[in-house]
């Protein structure tokens, strides 16, 4: 099949044969997309390849972290792939430098890549997931039912259930070929998208807190520590973000939320306006749609309210 990342194919398959040692990294605080790349992916190694050792590694969305026992001259011999990371400093790995080799595989706009030998990297993808997907597609892998799974998820949750701008044809393919497997569409969203009570009871309190300017189309949220801390996680918190979209008179929104130490992150979205331009002002970045970053405490916060407000 014709494919413009062919070349890229072709170079990942060969340093997939040449390793036999493979570690997959993900972004720091691992999203579907993070997660179901890492899982995917490797699924997708050792159900083609004969006598791969495959270690994800870092952080998982389910509290405890990835477990593996790899020693350092292990390491210096393996291959690092890292999916949904965009920034050398966002991947989930200490001893990222200490590989033979790094191929990168993402969807996040880049101007230059600050790490990676080898990329795979598909701007106009929605989901990492998705180019991994039509990778596996294009070469004839076999993608298992286990793996299509954790590849759907991915492609489920970043493009906010197929509804946002940057899904596209390819989306849909790729996700015909993991529903092919005999996955449960239904099942897969009840487990990502079902909110607990107590969940549910915060959103409708923080909702109170919404601070909503019709006029010139944004809303935001500010989320305290306080707010959560003893109620619910962070991740959970996170969600809040979601509260304000799906409202026709606003375009643009944004939550801020104080992480655990304490460091004030804000999460834009916008269905029409690059957000990422105000959030790589602040030492972030993104996607056009969606991007991230981090101002610092509270204090720093106020003092930059009325640029980022300018910014939006
Ligand atoms: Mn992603």
């Amino acid at each position: 099949m014709e494919n413009i990342f062919y070349e890229e194919y072709k170079t990942l398959l060969q340093k997939i044969e040449e390793y036999k040692t493979i570690i997959i990294a993900k972004h720091v605080m691992p999203d579907w997309d993070a997660q179901g790349s890492a899982e995917g992916l490797k699924r997708i190694i050792e159900d083609n390849f004969k006598n791969k050792n495959v270690y994800i590694v870092g952080s998982k969305i389910e509290d405890k972290p990835y477990k593996f026992k790899l020693s350092d001259e292990q390491i210096k011999k393996s291959i690092l792939l890292t999916v949904d990371v965009a920034n050398q400093s966002r991947i989930d790995f200490d001893k990222k430098m200490n590989v033979k080799e790094i191929f990168k595989i993402d969807h996040h706009k880049f101007e230059s890549h600050d790490f990676g030998d080898n990329f795979l990297v598909d701007p106009t993808a929605i989901a990492c997931t998705q180019v991994i997907t039509i990778f596996a597609m294009t070469m004839n892998l076999k993608i298992s039912k286990e793996a299509a799974k954790f590849l759907y998820k991915g492609l489920l949750t970043d493009s906010g259930r197929f509804l946002f701008k940057n899904t596209n044809a390819q989306t849909f393919e790729a996700a015909k070929v993991l529903v092919s497997t005999g996955i449960d569409v239904a099942e897969i969203a009840n487990e990502i998208y079902l909110t607990d009570l107590n969940l549910k009871k915060w959103l409708f309190k923080m909702s109170e807190k919404i601070v909503f300017n019709e006029k010139k189309y944004y809303a935001y949220l500010c989320v305290k520590k306080s707010d959560y801390y003893g109620i619910i996680d962070i991740e959970a918190a996170k969600s809040a973000l979601g509260i304000m979209s799906g409202i026709n008179e606003i375009s643009t929104w944004f939550l801020a939320y104080e992480k655990e130490d304490g460091i004030v992150k804000i999460s834009f979205r916008s269905r029409n306006k690059d957000v990422s331009l105000i959030a790589k002002k602040y030492g972030g970045g993104g996607h056009t749609l969606a991007a991230a970053c981090e101002v610092g405490t509270w204090d720093n916060f106020e003092n930059e309210l009325n640029n980022i407000l300018k910014g939006i």
